[in-house]
C-alpha cells in the first residue's frame, strides 16, 4: 500500500516509518510513504498557505489553491488513491472502517492545521472526512498517523502472530480480558489460579467472563449492538445475577 500525506509537517511521520511494527514493515517494503508539503505550491515568496476567514473570526484557514495543487500532485503519483481528510467534522473512525481502508491500494491523507481548510476543497473533490474522536488536537497529522498505524498493522504479513489481529478488542466487539505473566507473586498480588490450572476450557470461560464483565461496566454501548452467542448470553446472565446478589 502506498500512503501519501499532504502535510505542513512531513517530519512527524518518521514516527511511523522509523519505529516499531510500522517501521519494520516500512523497511521491508510492505508499505510506501511519500509526503507532499502544500507550502511548495504557495503563490508567494514567503510560502504562506493560510489566510484570514471571510466573514471574520479567530484563526486562519488553509487556502484552496496550494491544497488543490498538492492533491493534484498526489493523484498524479497515486491515481487510485482514496482521498481522506482528517477532520473534527468527520465520522469517528471505527475498526470496521480501518479494515475497509486496509483493502485500498493507496491512500492520500490530507492533514489540516489552523482552523481548517477552505470548504471548496471538500466540495470540489471526492473526499472522505474522518475524525478520531470527540476531543480536540492541534492538527490532522497525529490523527492521520493513528489511522495509518491502525491500517498498516492489518496489511498482510505485518503482524508476527496473525492471531493477535483477529483477537483484538473491537474486532470481536468485546473488551479484552486481563493478562498476566511471570512472576506469579507480585507484592500481595498473585496470578489467578485458573490461568495456571492447565484446563483450557476453564481458562477460555474465565477470559470470556472477564471480557463480558469489563464490557458491561466500562463500555455498555458495545453490548447494545452486539449479537451474543448462547455461551456469552448465559455468562452475561450469570454476571448480572451476581451483581444483584452482591450490590456494590
Ligand atoms: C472551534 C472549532 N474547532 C473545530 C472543532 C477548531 C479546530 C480544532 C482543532 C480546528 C481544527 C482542529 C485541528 N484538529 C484536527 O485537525 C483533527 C481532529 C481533532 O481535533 N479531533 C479529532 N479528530 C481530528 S481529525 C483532525
Amino acid at each position: 500500500m502506498h500512503i501519501q500525506a499532504i502535510t505542513l509537517f512531513p517530519e512527524m511521520f518518521t514516527a511511523l516509518t522509523g519505529s516499531g511494527i510500522t517501521g519494520r514493515a516500512y523497511k521491508h517494503g510492505k508499505w510506501q510513504f511519500t509526503a507532499i508539503n502544500p507550502r511548495q505550491y504557495a503563490d508567494n515568496p514567503l510560502g504562506y498557505i493560510d489566510d484570514r476567514p471571510f466573514g471574520g473570526g479567530p484563526g486562519m484557514i488553509m487556502m484552496a489553491p496550494p491544497l488543490q495543487s498538492a492533491i493534484n500532485a498526489a493523484k498524479e503519483t497515486c491515481p487510485q488513491g482514496k482521498l481522506i481528510y482528517m477532520s473534527p467534522q468527520g465520522k469517528p473512525l471505527t475498526h470496521a472502517q480501518v479494515a475497509n481502508l486496509a483493502n485500498e491500494p493507496a491512500l492520500i491523507v490530507l492533514c489540516g492545521r489552523y482552523e481548517g481548510i477552505d470548504e471548496r476543497i471538500l466540495s470540489g473533490n471526492n473526499i472522505t472526512e474522518i475524525s478520531i474522536g470527540d476531543f480536540v488536537v492541534s492538527g490532522g497529522e497525529l490523527p492521520a498517523m493513528m489511522l495509518m498505524d491502525a491500517v498498516i498493522r492489518l496489511l498482510p504479513g505485518i503482524l508476527g502472530d496473525e492471531r493477535s489481529a483477529v483477537e483484538d478488542s473491537f474486532v470481536n466487539g468485546l473488551l479484552d480480558c486481563p493478562h498476566y505473566t511471570r512472576p506469579v507473586e507480585f507484592g500481595q498480588q498473585t496470578v489467578p489460579d485458573v490461568l495456571r490450572s492447565g484446563n483450557h476450557a476453564l481458562i477460555a470461560q474465565w477470559r470470556l467472563t472477564q471480557s463480558l464483565k469489563r464490557t458491561l461496566t466500562r463500555r455498555p454501548d458495545l453490548l447494545v449492538n452486539r449479537v451474543l452467542t448462547p455461551q456469552e448470553s448465559s455468562l452475561l446472565q450469570k454476571i448480572k445475577q451476581e451483581e444483584r446478589e452482591i450490590p456494590s
